[in-house]
């Protein structure tokens, strides 16, 4: 049996200290459930030190993202308070290892959905979506080289670092066309990366179908009013010092974080 504690330390340390380790998979043999049990003992260390968990994150949804990393399984991810920038606000590169940024479609759960009882097969999430907003997330692989298995990037957390989210818009009004807008990605101005909601597990809404099921799997909790980040639209994009990124999702909004 791995030593789940010990594991978590271990990227916990990666994480606080941004310098990378080995792959927790060079020297443990680790299941895809163990993952997710380091995943879950390193957010709950967190939770009890007083970040709250605001969401749940989706890796791998995208086929081209899925292609540049060599996997094929969508994967799932906790976002905890103090990951979020906020609006309008900068990041310090420096405190992470080698983060990349993604552009990507953020949903918002009603504040009913803590509540719901997931594994109910008359339970879909989807009717509890209330809003989306165009969003990014950072990710930062705790491991050396941005190289893992999916069970090292399952324990890592998904390798989520940070996220903002834009304005919320009432999700009524993008629903029918949500599974084709279009998603751009600029760096101070210049388009650096495009794609479409398709990429998507072919319609962002499978990734919320996506999340509920792998909810139930690996026992992972939705907060009140939780944010689901539906996973990148497009290839990561490696981050620069003194960068300004913006993510623009057509008909939905735009969102924007200056890198120093
Ligand atoms: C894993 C996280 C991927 C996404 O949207 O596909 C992810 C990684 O590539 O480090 O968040």
């Amino acid at each position: 049996m791995p030593d789940i504690a010990l594991l978590a330390d271990a990227l916990a340390d990666a994480e606080s200290s941004a310098r990378p380790i080995a792959q927790l998979s060079d020297s443990t043999s680790l299941s895809l459930s163990d993952a997710y049990d380091v995943q879950l003992f390193g957010v709950l260390r967190r939770v009890r030190a007083g970040d709250p968990v605001v969401g749940l994150k989706l890796g791998f949804t995208s086929i081209e993202k899925a292609r540049q990393m060599g996997v094929h399984d969508v994967i799932l991810g906790v976002l905890t308070a103090s990951r979020d920038l906020g609006a309008g606000s900068s990041v310090s590169l420096g405190s992470m290892i080698h983060p990349r940024i993604e552009p990507e479609l953020a949903f918002k759960l009603g504040p009913d959905v803590a509540a719901l009882d997931l594994t109910d097969p008359r339970v879909d999430l989807l009717d509890h979506v209330t809003h989306v907003a165009a969003a990014v997330e950072l990710i930062d692989s705790r491991y050396r080289d941005f190289r893992f298995t999916v069970e090292d990037v399952v324990a890592d957390n998904t390798s989520a670092a940070r996220f903002q989210v834009g304005e919320w818009v009432p999700f009524d009004t993008v629903r029918e066309r949500v599974g084709d807008l279009s998603v751009t990605l600029r760096a101070s101005g210049e388009e650096v990366r495009s794609g479409s909601t398709h990429a998507i597990l072919g319609d962002p809404l499978e990734a919320v179908r996506a999340v509920q099921r792998l909810a139930v799997r690996y026992g992972h909790r939705l907060p009140a009013s939780a944010v689901i980040l539906a996973g990148a639209a497009t290839a990561a994009l490696p981050m620069a010092a003194a960068t300004v990124y913006e993510a623009t999702v057509e008909g939905v909004g735009a969102v924007m974080v200056q890198a120093e």
